[in-house]
């Protein structure tokens, strides 16, 4: 052994000794750490930590601390940021195909997400390869319901309220019915209600009582328009670079997430609307006056959505209810 082969050997020996210190990929989410989002994610990071001894970190940046929302996919897709949360419908204005959990009364139930699901994913993993991402798994959120002071009887008594809005087809959904949409982001959903910026909102059960709705709402009414979902994508990138072990570890950690998270939903469902329902909220079922009206703005948007909708969107549809 030469005295270099021989200083290199011990060099080996010393990096083998100390821990070895991996990647930190910080990974930006629109939510809160109250959110079962959010708490899905940590537990995804924890495995991957776990599967790679540390190789691959992360640091999860909640409520929108290290990208706003609107910024989050972008962020993913320049590498500023490998990794990435975002609301999938929030790209609705992007391609037709992304707002389909955000029609109302598409999907309702859990069951029909999963198939929306099924229909969507090869499209959207398609349009989102294009931009270089690659989605690893996606977690619906509890169907969505109204919040109100008082009880709404029909759609008219939406009209002219302050609505709080997060993508672009509630805020047509909102404006349909008579309402004032403003956009809002789930963290500032309290604040907006505070100072008077909003007055109503459509979202979970979960979102609602993590802003302890009760402090400035009274009703609340399972509507169940929608389930949308939250996706979470990877730079191709990014992924690509890592040792085939990382990606692996990382491919078996979302799956596991995609499982769990539908599961965390799902519970959240009702033991949310009984936090509500604890905390003052009155939980009454809409009225079939309140249901047909709202059906027949989703029947409108559905018009709209169609003029819009490139033949793969459309096709997911023709899937969905075949
Ligand atoms: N909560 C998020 C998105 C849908 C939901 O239930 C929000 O209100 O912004």
């Amino acid at each position: 052994m030469t005295k270099l082969h021989h200083s290199l050997f011990a060099a080996g020996l010393a990096v083998a000794a100390t821990p070895v210190l991996g990647d930190t990929w910080d990974f930006p989410t629109p939510y809160g750490d109250g959110i079962f989002h959010t708490a899905n994610i940590q537990q995804f990071a924890e495995e991957v930590e776990a599967a790679t001894d540390g190789g691959l970190d992360f640091t999860i940046h909640s409520a929108g601390s290290l990208f706003p929302h609107a910024e989050i996919k972008g962020a993913v897709r320049s590498m500023q940021v490998p990794i990435g949360e975002f609301f999938l419908s929030r790209l609705s204005n992007e391609d037709a195909a992304y707002g389909l959990d955000s029609q109302p009364f598409v999907a309702t139930s859990y069951e029909d997400a999963r198939k929306l699901w099924e229909a969507q994913e090869p499209v959207i993993t398609e349009l989102l390869a294009a931009e270089g991402l690659m989605p690893l798994f996606s977690v619906p959120w509890p169907a969505q319901g109204l919040y109100t002071t008082g009880e709404i009887e029909t759609v008219d008594d939406l009209n002219g309220l302050r609505f709080r809005a997060y993508n672009a087809q509630l805020e047509e959904f909102a404006a349909l019915a008579g309402a004032a949409p403003v956009q809002v982001e789930a963290p500032d959903i309290p604040q907006a209600f505070s100072t008077g910026q909003v007055e109503a909102m459509i979202t979970s059960p979960s979102t609602g009582a993590n802003s302890k709705a009760w402090d400035f709402l009274s009703h609340y009414s399972p509507i169940n328009a929608w389930v949308p979902k939250n996706l979470v994508v990877v730079n191709q990138r990014a992924f690509d670079r890592l040792p085939e072990d990382q990606q692996q570890a990382i491919m078996d950690a979302a799956e596991a997430a995609e499982q769990r998270g539908w599961e965390m939903s799902m519970a959240e469902a009702e033991e949310k609307t009984q936090e509500l329902a604890d905390n003052g909220i009155t939980v009454y079922e809409p009225s079939e006056e309140l249901v047909a009206g709202l059906q027949a703005i989703g029947q409108d948007m559905l018009e709209t959505w169609n003029e819009n909708a490139s033949d793969e969107a459309k096709e997911i549809l023709d899937a969905y209810r075949n």
